[in-house]
């Protein structure tokens, strides 16, 4: 059985539907649970809220890292990613450093002086690099969570100039939407899988729904279209077969924008596609 963390959060998004998007798959899928935060009512500013939110995120996910060969965490809107992968860091940290895989339209690279909308879903990977808020970089412990040379970005298609800028200074490997469709998701996923595993002690997968196309996956907060053809995805995931991840994030799921469950099923799939290659279960 994979064991399975999450954070029932949306404050990070414009729309914060997707926090039932953890409660929504609790409630439908027989996964293994051992622990799901809930954002209740919060009277403090947003970056204090998520920052303390992602700090008890990150506990799960430091105990798991070591715990178990592999997790899933299942989050609301994508800042919350700083959680589960600040506490995967700080479990390898003494072994070496954490490589990530981030499949997403869009880059999350914003800090709070680049970001126009102040949403803290665009700012995760900034923060996982060291940059940014501080209460979002010192989580799990003070160092960058993420190195740029570990670190692969797939799906992308829709960014600011600031935000593509600097990650291009600091030589991030981005493989965007029509590098994907010249060379196949394939390809590109196992380039992203050497790049990540190669200077590290492990590493992880963070998806965004919104990385598929919104007609197949219509349930997220912020579309874009010509996205990953979940198909080729599926296909593709037997590649993680050679150097498994230490986990499997799933974010900004919002299943109040879903259409006929098109994007719940697609999910049910990729977990129980996933979890083969790692010869593991995934439903009870
Ligand atoms: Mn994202």
């Amino acid at each position: 059985m994979v064991a399975c963390i999450g954070l029932a959060s949306g404050i990070g998004a414009g729309n914060p539907g997707c926090a039932k998007g953890p409660l929504e798959l609790q409630k439908r899928l027989d996964l293994d649970w051992r622990g799901l935060i809930l954002s209740k009512e919060h009277h403090q500013e947003k970056m204090e809220a998520i920052a303390s939110l992602n700090h008890s995120l990150a506990e799960l996910s430091y105990s798991l890292t070591l715990e178990e060969p592999f997790f899933l965490s299942i989050v609301g809107d994508h800042s919350c990613g700083v959680g589960t992968w600040s506490g995967s860091a700080a479990a390898i940290r003494e072994q070496g450093d954490l490589g990530l895989i981030w499949i997403d339209a869009h880059l999350d690279a914003h800090t709070s002086q680049t970001s126009d909308s102040g949403n803290i879903h665009g700012m995760p990977i900034a923060a996982l690099l060291g940059y940014g808020d501080k209460r979002l970089t010192t989580i799990g412990d003070p160092f960058p969570k993420v190195r740029p040379k570990n670190l692969a970005m797939i799906g992308i298609r829709s960014f600011e100039p600031a935000e593509l800028r600097f990650l291009n200074q600091l030589n991030v490997r981005i493989y965007m939407m029509d590098e994907i469709e010249r060379r196949g998701l394939a390809v590109v996923l196992h380039e992203a899988i050497e790049i990540v595993s190669k200077n590290t002690a492990g590493y992880g997968v963070s998806f965004d729904l919104d990385s598929l196309d919104p007609a197949a996956a219509p349930a997220v907060g912020t579309p874009v279209d010509k996205g990953l053809n979940p198909e080729e995805l599926l296909d593709a995931l037997h590649l993680f077969e050679s150097h498994p991840p230490l986990a499997f994030e799933l974010a900004e799921y919002n299943p109040l924008l879903d259409r006929n469950d098109k994007s719940f099923y697609i999910i049910e799939q990729l977990l129980q596609s996933l979890a083969r290659p790692l010869c593991k279960t995934i439903f009870r």
